[in-house]
Formats: structure tokens, sequence, C-alpha cells
């Protein structure tokens, strides 16, 4: 469905259990097929010509990525699209350069020994990701598992298909063997996600979605065992201190509540600003969210999609009421915009701030997933810490101070996988990323990726 106007775009299949199995199956055959034969650089090669394929066909899956999530065309140019040819061209890149753990060993007895460690695919390894940023998050997975040398199959969300299914157009013109490679659509629960999760031979799940998801998963590999990755939902927090620079947080802020209309794992939801420059902060965050263009997504100037669908509209807005009835000051926004044209049956709603709500209210503790978020004053570093720390989640979380002591200070004290200091989403992909507490079991990027999709095999020589 186009969720800037709610039209249908197409129909996708729903994978049974046998199809599930099917492509399964598939993956198993090309395990012992010529990919296995592959040699690293070869694999590498493979992988960057992938990239190559995406990057040839960028338009093709620019267009693909805003019929999917109707995300600003300017955006899927900038970001999803690149980063999804950047992700082949890392893992491709580093799996050559990884060395392996090895060890001199001397026994208690004189006995000496060499022990060293060799990579091994993990096997068939399944892959799940939500609508957020389909490509970009599916090809962090996809690649660093066909870097190890794994087969998959991958269930995009229900909400985006296209370009899962377009990536296997290029997975086939960049000579990754067939079976490699393997999509399956349809729902989570009763449907292809859940069978794929339930299936025998399966080696691996890796997932990227809502905590509660993954809970549902953690239970279903369980009786097979089966290794998981798992990047889930945040309740991000951004602190701002009173030296920062005024202009580059406000800016700063303004993406990370605001980015692809806040759908993003790592955007701020609560945003502590030191008491001096609060209410000149809050000005200029609401200017920011006013001035933003909530337009067509092929639109250049659009820089405000709609949400992704009716349904998670739905929960945003329920938010937006509950805002109100915790007695949120609504600074700007709280509702659905109007356009006089066929938007106005898509799933917009306005960019929106609060302020004014107690720190243990539903709005400052849950994840909305949404263009919003709440600013609260601190007066103390201290204060601001405990604050941001004051949640089950874990994933991310920004500073803004001209003091970088303070910045590595403060940063430290997170409780969180990622921390950024005058930043946000700036992103080195060799880098660990993942969250503590619900925000996820794990970490990616880089080494972290290229151990979770291999089997270490220690070999130990008495010399
Ligand atoms: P979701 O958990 O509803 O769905 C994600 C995927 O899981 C979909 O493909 C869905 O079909 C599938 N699924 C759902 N139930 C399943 C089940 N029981 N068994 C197997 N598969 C199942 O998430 P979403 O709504 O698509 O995405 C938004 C959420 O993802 C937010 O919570 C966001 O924070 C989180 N997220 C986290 C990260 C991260 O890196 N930490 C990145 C992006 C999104
Ligand atoms: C969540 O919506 C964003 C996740 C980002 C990444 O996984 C990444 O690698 O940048």
């Amino acid at each position: 469905m186009n969720p800037a106007d709610g039209t249908v775009i197409a129909q996708v299949t729903e994978a049974d259990a046998a199809q599930v199995d099917e492509a399964v199956r598939s993956a198993r055959r090309a395990l012992s097929g010529e990919w296995s034969r592959l040699g690293i650089r070869e694999r590498a090669a493979r992988l960057h010509r992938v990239a190559d394929t995406i990057e040839k066909r960028f338009e093709c899956f620019v267009q693909a990525e805003v019929a999917d999530t109707g995300k600003p065309v300017s955006l899927a140019r900038k970001l999803d699209v690149p980063r999804s040819a950047a992700n082949f061209r890392v893992f491709a890149d580093l799996v050559k350069m990884a060395g392996v753990e090895a060890f001199q060993t001397e026994s208690p007895d004189g006995t000496a020994a060499l022990n060293y460690a060799v990579r091994k695919p993990l096997g068939v390894v399944g892959i799940i990701t939500p609508w957020n940023l389909p490509l970009l998050l599916l090809t962090w997975k996809v690649a660093p598992a066909l870097a190890c040398g794994n087969a998959v199959v991958v269930k995009p969300s229900e909400e985006t298909p296209a370009t899962a299914t377009l990536l296997a157009e290029a997975m086939r013109d960049a000579g990754i063997p067939n079976g490699v490679y393997n999509v399956v659509h349809g729902f989570g629960p009763g449907s292809a996600g859940e069978f794929l999760t339930r299936h025998a031979d399966v080696d691996a799940i890796t997932f990227t979605g809502e905590s509660r998801t993954g809970a549902a998963i953690m239970q279903a590999v369980a009786s097979t065992v089966k290794p998981v990755s798992f990047e889930l939902g945040g309740k991000n927090a951004a602190i701002i201190f009173a030296d920062c620079n005024f202009e580059e947080a406000v800016n700063g802020i303004a993406d990370a509540v605001f980015l692809n209309t806040g759908q993003v794992c790592l955007c701020a939801e609560r945003v502590y600003v030191e008491r001096k420059i609060f209410n000149s902060f809050v000005d200029a965050l609401k200017r920011k969210a006013e001035a933003l263009i909530a337009g067509w997504p092929t639109d250049e100037k659009t820089n405000l999609g709609p949400l992704i669908s009716a349904q998670h509209r739905e929960k945003v807005l329920s938010y937006y009421e509950l805002a109100r009835e915790e007695g949120a000051t609504v600074v700007t926004g709280g509702g659905i915009p109007t356009f006089a044209d066929e938007r106005d049956r898509g799933f917009y709603v306005q960019p929106t701030i609060y302020t004014g709500l107690a720190e243990s209210a539903r709005c400052v503790k849950e994840e909305i997933f949404g263009p919003v978020c709440h600013v609260a004053p601190f007066d103390t570093e201290e204060e601001a810490v405990s604050m941001a720390n004051d949640t089950k989640y874990g994933l991310a979380a920004s500073i803004w101070t001209s003091d970088l002591k303070r910045g590595h200070r403060v940063a430290q004290q997170m409780k969180v996988g990622i921390t950024w200091v005058n930043c946000w989403f700036l992103r080195d992909l060799r880098t660990p990323f993942g969250g503590a507490g619900l925000s996820g079991i794990g970490r990616e990027g880089g080494i972290h990726s290229l151990n979770f999709y291999s089997e270490l095999n220690n070999i130990c020589i008495r010399l």
C-alpha cells in the first residue's frame, strides 16, 4: 500500500509453510554447491558486484524503497540505497582482512601446542527485518552473512516487500549462485516469519524489529537452540548542555527526532535540555518541526513522509492522545495534517513536541516510533545522566556539549550500545552496533558481524 495516499501498489504472495521449507532446502542445497567452493577473494568480489549492481540500478532501488515506505525520495537517495551498497562493500573487504586468533600453548607438564581458529559458515541463516529502513537493515545482515559463506532465507516486513525482491535480481546479475539468497514474503505470527524461526533446518536467526517480537522469536528458536542476534526497539535520550553549539544541536536533534518521520530505532524521543537554554531550545526545535515539508514522497522538496501504515498511525495517534491525558503541554503538532488532496487518505501525522510530562509517564517510557519527542529540563549533569538511563531500553544516546571532557564522561555512563557526541546516526560500519536491555542481544558491525555469522572451529595441534 502507498502510505502517502492509501492506494494499493502491488499484490504479494504470502509464503505458506511448504514454501518456506522449499526456500530453506534451496539454501541448504546451495551450501554444498558452487558457493561453498569459492574462495574468500571470489566471494568478496561477487559481493562487490552486488554493490555495483545496486549502484547501476540506483534509481530503481530508490523508487522501490519510496513505493514501499512512502519516505521522501531525497532520503532514499541519500541514506537507504547508498548504505545498502556500502554494506556489501564493507563486509566484502572486511572478510578478506579479518584474521583469526592463534595462541602458543605451554601446559604445566611442558607439552607445547599451537591453537588457532578457523571461520566456517553457520549454514542457513534466517533473516527477519522491519519496514522502517527495509533495504538498509536487510543488507546490513545479508552482506556479512554471505561474506561468511552462508546461504540465507530472508523474510522482509509485510509492509515493505519490494526492495528485498529487487535485491534478488541484483544477486542474480552479480553472479551469486542460485539458492544463496532466498526471499519469502508474509506476516510474522502464524505466517512466513514464524515458519522460518521454527524451521528445524535453519541454523541461526538474525532479527531487527520490536522487542516484543524478539521475545516471541526467542521462544520459537529455544527448542532447536539456534543462535540469535537481535536489534530491537529503543526509547533513546538526547542530553543537551548549555555549552553546546546551539545551532548544531538544534539541527542535530531535529534530525534525531524527525528523520524518516521518527521511524528510526535510533531516534531520540526523550530530549533533556539544561534549564538555562530550555526555553530557547524548545522554541528553536518548534520552528524546525513547523518548517518540515510533509509533501508527496516523490517530491524532491519533501522532508517529512507519512507513517508506514494506517495501523501504525493509530498507534502513534493513541500516544498523542495519551500525552494529553498524562498532562503534556503540546508545543506543536499533536494531530493529523490536512492537505485537501489524496494525501488526506495517506498516513501522515504532524511532527509533535511535548513538554511538562512526569518522567514516569507512559509517553516518556514507551517507544512511540513517530515524529515526536518530549523535552524536559535538567539542572545538573548527574540528574541528566540518571533520567537518560531510567529506561528498560538501551539502544542509543546523543550528548551535545562543547566540553569534550564532559562529553567523554557522560558518554561513558550511558547504559546503551551506541553513544554519539555532537552528532547522531553518524555510522562507521566497522563499529559494534546493538543494544542493551530490551534493545537487543549481541552486537553486529565489523568483526562482530563476522563473529555472529560464522562458526569458529578452534584447532589445537600438539607440537
Ligand atoms: P516488528 O517486530 O513488528 O516486525 C519485524 C519483522 O518481524 C517483520 O518482518 C514481521 O513480519 C516479523 N515478525 C513479527 N512477528 C513475528 C513472529 N512472531 N515470528 C517471526 N517473525 C515475526 O517490527 P516493525 O514494526 O516492522 O519495526 C519497528 C520496530 O523495529 C521498532 O520497535 C524499532 O525500534 C525496531 N527497530 C530496531 C532496530 C535496531 O537496530 N535496534 C532497527 C530498526 C527497527
Ligand atoms: C534503526 O532503525 C536503524 C538501524 C541502523 C543500523 O542498523 C545501521 O547499521 O546503521
